[in-house]
């Protein structure tokens, strides 16, 4: 006889301060879990008891009955809630001392601290989220650029889950009716044609490989780009960095080598959160008389160089030869730069008569061209919003999405073979498993653990 054990392991209740440390108007302790109600409650007088997604006002009291603080006490009654399970959220006055005191009355009644992104880890074991979901609420909580949020919260509402859903149906249905045939293999049946067994599996693959293109967009703007800016002395590199930022950030002279270290600000252009980073003029060492900091200053911007996904190369119009053609040391500056995303900037376009035949004319003094340098940096960093919401923004789904691509190309091969369905069975079956990792259906804990350990506590 088969006898079911159904082990039901009830997860402990965890507590967090849910606001960022330091004071302020309201700070929050957020407690879930089933013994939430049965926690908070005798830590508090209510006019009216708690009920579900009700916001109550009440009093905090301390172990002796004196009122601590007035505050606005929310209670989710599972499964209504971000977590799945009950939550009671206090809403108090943002006094550091009062939240502690909270948190450690909560943690002697029985309550456990909550690790880094465990709420969200909640949400998603209860099946509330999905994994591209629950990574989208750091996304969201760590953007700097508005751009960033949207994105964010698209895939938080689900549209990565929402293009993937019926691809992975459509996997199914293949692989449930490829079972079928290979089950009736004996008597010969052939259920499906060859070349609908192609179609089928391009009409899967297709959209997937579309949806992997995303991933330069996603990353961009996810994780952004450092831009550095480098020239002679004097170019007017600090000022191209001031007129980028739209504020005076570098100290600007008419004496060359006046920016000795490198200075990095965050610029959001369109969207794309990019680290602008003006460095020294890279005198050459043999002519020019330097001074240490100075040489200190020209091996920072190299190294800066070294770092930048993009590189600016600003360049003095009024010191172009006749021709156009770059002087000396700018060519050496030029061809250290060849085979790496670079653009040549030709700045104090305003002190010149024909316009440069090459490069971007760009005047800092009187903004001319700036528009067209900045489409320039959106253009060489591939920034081509996408008209899809559905992206793919982090290597784990990058990594998961190309293995179920490189299965599905292998299984589209093998069924021009026509080789025994039991192989392209494998390959279906291990591109469904790819797609599992990437919603998270299957992944293995030690993975969540590490996916959740990077939140913030209280998330
Ligand atoms: N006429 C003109 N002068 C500029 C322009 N950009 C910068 N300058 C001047 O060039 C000098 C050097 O500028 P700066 O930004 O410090 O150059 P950097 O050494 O490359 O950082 C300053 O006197 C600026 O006012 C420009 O577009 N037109
Ligand atoms: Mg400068």
């Amino acid at each position: 006889m088969l006898v079911h054990l159904d082990i039901v392991f009830e997860p402990d209740t965890i507590v967090a301060i849910a606001t960022p440390p330091g004071r302020g108007g309201i700070g929050i302790v957020r407690l879930s879990g089933s013994l939430a109600r049965t926690i908070a409650e005798p830590m508090l007088r209510l006019r009216q008891p708690l009920a579900p997604a009700q916001a109550r006002l009440g009093s905090i009291l301390d172990d002796q009955g004196a009122v601590l603080d007035e505050a606005v006490v929310t209670y989710f009654r599972a499964p209504h809630s971000y977590t799945g399970e009950d939550i009671v959220e206090f809403a108090a006055h943002g006094a550091p001392v009062l939240l502690d005191y909270l948190l450690r009355i909560a943690i002697q009644r029985g309550a456990r601290l909550a690790r880094p992104g465990e709420f969200t880890q909640r949400a998603y074991l209860s099946g509330r989220l999905d994994l591209t979901q629950a990574e989208a609420v750091n996304d969201l909580i760590s953007a700097h650029t508005l751009h960033q949020a949207k994105l964010a919260a698209a895939q938080l509402g689900g549209a990565l889950s929402r293009t993937l859903a019926p691809l992975k149906q459509q996997l199914i249905e293949l692989i449930a009716a490829l079972e079928a045939g290979v089950d009736f293999a004996e008597d010969d049946l052939d259920l499906l044609p060859e070349a609908a067994i192609r179609d089928r599996i391009a009409g899967i693959s297709l959209p997937l490989d579309a949806l992997a293109g995303t991933f330069r967009y996603g990353r961009l703007v996810r994780d952004g780009a450092r831009l550095a800016i480098v020239g002679l002395p004097n170019a007017g590199k600090s000022s191209l960095f001031n007129r980028l930022l739209e504020y005076d950030r570098a100290i600007i002279t008419a004496q060359p080598g006046t920016t000795r270290d490198t200075i990095a600000e965050p610029l959001d252009l369109e969207g794309i959160p990019l680290t602008l980073i003006d460095t020294a003029g890279l005198r050459d060492v043999l002519a020019a008389p330097e001074t240490e900091a100075e040489r200190e200053g020209i091996a920072r911007s190299r190294t800066s160089m070294a770092d930048a996904d993009l590189i600016l190369h600003v360049v003095d119009a009024a010191t172009l030869l006749p021709g156009g053609a770059l002087p000396l040391e700018d060519r050496r500056i030029a061809s250290t730069l060849t085979g790496r995303p670079s653009l040549l900037v030709l700045n104090k376009s305003d002190l010149i008569a024909t316009p440069p035949q090459t490069g971007i004319a760009t005047s800092a003094r009187t903004g001319d061209g700036l528009d067209v340098l900045k489409q320039a940096i959106l253009d060489l960093l591939d920034a081509q919003p996408q008209t899809e919401s559905a992206l793919i923004s982090n290597v784990r789904q990058a990594s998961a999405l190309n293995d179920a691509c490189a299965a599905l190309h292998k299984a589209g091969e093998a069924a021009g073979q026509a080789l025994p369905h039991e192989f392209l069975l494998l390959d279906l079956h291990q591109a469904l498993d790819a797609v599992d990792a990437l919603t998270g259906a299957t992944t293995p804990d030690e993975i969540l653990n590490l996916i959740f350990a990077r939140f913030c506590i209280g998330k």
